[in-house]
């Protein structure tokens, strides 16, 4: 069983318990152990397997109660309560309440008032203008509702990059231990660290497809086999994630690879610059006539064809080609090369985690330096710091910092820009901060123009050190507030402000093609992991890939700068 489906259980509870207006503690209890669940590194089945209900209890945001609850899943399958809770809603319930713009209250009112129970449903009641008449509705809001069905049926199976590197990771453990494989690369999306991935696609080399076949069409992570041949296999796995399986002989492993991995488009172009030469490239090898003339490694193709061997996060047919053939591709930045991590929460807000605990686990990832960076008055929802908590909480920063040997931590903040470009702390308070993010938490339906103006008016703070999650989108859940990127990486330019790229796999912004732009520009970014809890620490990784798939080097991104250089950017 999957982490994420008992996770899912809990956040359906938490719902419907919210629905009929339970004890508000029950309630974030659930949503607590639900996001633990989701930040937990280890199968809780194995947990259970290894160390029973006790280790289940003793996981951080889960009490005996919600490890009954697990434990119950695991041994029955289901969770009771979760049961009859779910049979009071009508069946469609917890999908529509997901689609951006409605929420469970919103979906069991148009339950009540329409019987809307299904998408289908809510779309043409949204498209016929009866939502438009509803009392509290109107035009606007149906608009949203619409757009939301849309995000969704477009977000239909693609996958978040930390689901989808679990799920190969997992695949690639159990294929790794047949003696008969004797290579085994995960290409497709996932290899060139794509936002979200649509599928797994895996390579391996073995002398005998058969075996290798049969293990994986019967893999517990399985649920359905799409297709199964000698070298080629399609399997859908218990999340709905599809997998396809390819095995290949020794010789022809680099020009699979490189097949597999893509993207189309690079393998479109890399077949058209083949064929000026007159060769033919395929996923057999690199051929002129009948002669192989490479094939058994990526970097001998690429090196035959005149090539410096182009990186998987750049194969996207955005330059890569050019650049290889002039011996001009970036350098890009590699996780170890990051020293520090500039965006993180603590209990202070709506962190899990001490400032101590945070600090400590950073400096297990051999970090120099972190700042801790909780939420200001405005963002309610995360328990924001008024201006007078915040001048209390920088010493307690301070004073952690005293006590933490070996590791520097900043005190820092998450401050809200609000609508009018104003920062939610004065003057007097940033001036108190070692370092400040600016970040856009409300009135995302802004008209793009005032967006854009809001957010140039933060830049020009002189306070104001990063602008965390520009776009404000999350990835399958809501679409990117309209901002004019172009007009704010010009004013983060002329201001010499850094921009974030959100490691965050729900976030993953900046956007790579954005960070081609800012580059290009000079601007310098900050990979942070807005991590709220110590777990999610390890998330640096996605951002990372995404600052590569943005052609970034070591020197565009801030924080691989040892703490005295760093001090001197802030
Ligand atoms: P995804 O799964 O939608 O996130 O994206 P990919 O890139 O993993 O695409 P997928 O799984 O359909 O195919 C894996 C790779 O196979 C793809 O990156 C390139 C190659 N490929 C697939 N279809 C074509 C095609 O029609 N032409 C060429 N040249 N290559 C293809
Ligand atoms: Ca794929
Ligand atoms: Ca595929």
């Amino acid at each position: 069983m999957e982490n994420q489906e008992f996770a899912d259980i809990f956040w359906q509870v938490a719902e419907f318990l919210e629905l009929k207006e339970d004890n508000p503690f029950k309630i974030r209890a659930y949503r607590k152990a639900a996001q633990a669940i989701e930040s937990l590194p280890h199968n809780l089945e194995d947990i259970y397997a290894k160390g029973g209900f006790n280790a289940l209890k003793e996981i951080s945001g889960i009490g005996q109660h919600l490890a009954e609850k697990i434990e119950e899943k695991i041994k029955t399958g289901k969770v009771a309560v979760h049961e009859k809770l779910a049979k009071d809603f009508p069946a469609g319930f917890i999908e529509l309440a997901e689609v951006q713009g409605m929420g469970p209250k919103t979906a069991l009112l148009l339950y009540k008032k329409l019987k809307i129970d299904s998408l289908a449903k809510l779309e043409k009641a949204a498209k016929s203008g009866q939502l438009s008449k509803l009392p509290g509705f109107g035009a606007k809001k149906a608009d949203n509702i619409l757009r939301g069905i849309e995000l969704k049926k477009k977000s239909h199976g693609r996958f978040l990059l930390d689901d989808a590197t679990a799920h190969a990771e997992l695949l690639c453990e159990d294929l790794g231990r047949l003696k008969e494989v004797k290579q085994l690369l995960v290409c497709g999306s996932l290899r060139r660290g794509k936002e979200t991935v649509g599928d797994l696609d895996l390579l391996v080399v073995s002398a005998r497809p058969e075996k290798v076949m049969d293990h994986f069409s019967k893999l517990a992570a399985v649920s359905q086999v799409l297709a199964k041949g000698r070298t080629k296999s399609s399997v859908i796995l218990k999340n709905g994630m599809q997998a396809d399986l390819r095995v290949v002989e020794e010789r022809a492993f680099g020009s699979a690879a490189h097949y597999f991995t893509g993207s189309k488009d690079h393998n479109i172009r890399i077949r058209q610059l083949a064929q000026k030469k007159g060769w033919k490239v395929s996923e057999y090898g690199l051929f002129k006539g009948k002669k192989q003339l490479a094939g058994r490694t990526e970097a001998d193709l690429y090196k035959k064809m005149g090539y410096d061997y182009i990186p998987p996060e750049l194969r996207e047919n955005r330059g890569e080609f050019a650049a290889a053939a002039a011996g001009n591709l970036p350098r890009l930045v590699e996780l170890k090369d990051i020293k520090g991590d500039l965006h993180m929460h603590s209990t202070a807000s709506d962190g899990a985690n001490s400032i101590e605990e945070m600090a400590q686990a950073a400096k297990k990832l051999g970090y120099e330096y972190i700042a801790i960076t909780d939420h200001t008055e405005s963002t309610r929802i995360a328990h924001g710091l008024t201006e007078k908590e915040v001048l209390k909480h920088i010493q307690k920063i301070k004073a952690a910092n005293r006590k933490v040997k070996g590791i520097e931590i900043l005190a820092g903040s998450e401050v809200d820009i609000k609508p009018d470009g104003s920062m939610d702390y004065s003057d007097e308070v940033l001036a108190q901060l070692d370092i400040v993010l600016a970040a856009v938490h409300s009135r995302f339906k802004m008209p793009k123009q005032e967006m854009t103006e809001r957010v140039i008016k933060a830049l020009e703070n002189k306070y104001v050190n990063i602008l965390v999650h520009p776009t404000g989108r999350l990835l399958n859940e809501r679409e990117a507030y309209e901002i004019d990127m172009e007009a704010v990486l010009q004013a983060a330019k002329k201001h010499k402000k850094m921009i974030e790229i959100n490691a965050h796999p729900r976030r993953l912004d900046l956007t790579d093609i954005n960070c081609m732009r800012a580059r290009e520009l000079g601007i310098r970014l900050a990979i942070s992991t807005d991590a709220h809890s110590t777990d999610q620490l390890e998330l640096m990784k996605y951002g990372v890939i995404t600052a590569r798939r943005g052609w970034l080097e070591k020197k565009d991104v801030a924080n691989t700068l040892p703490l005295a250089q760093l001090k001197k950017l802030l």
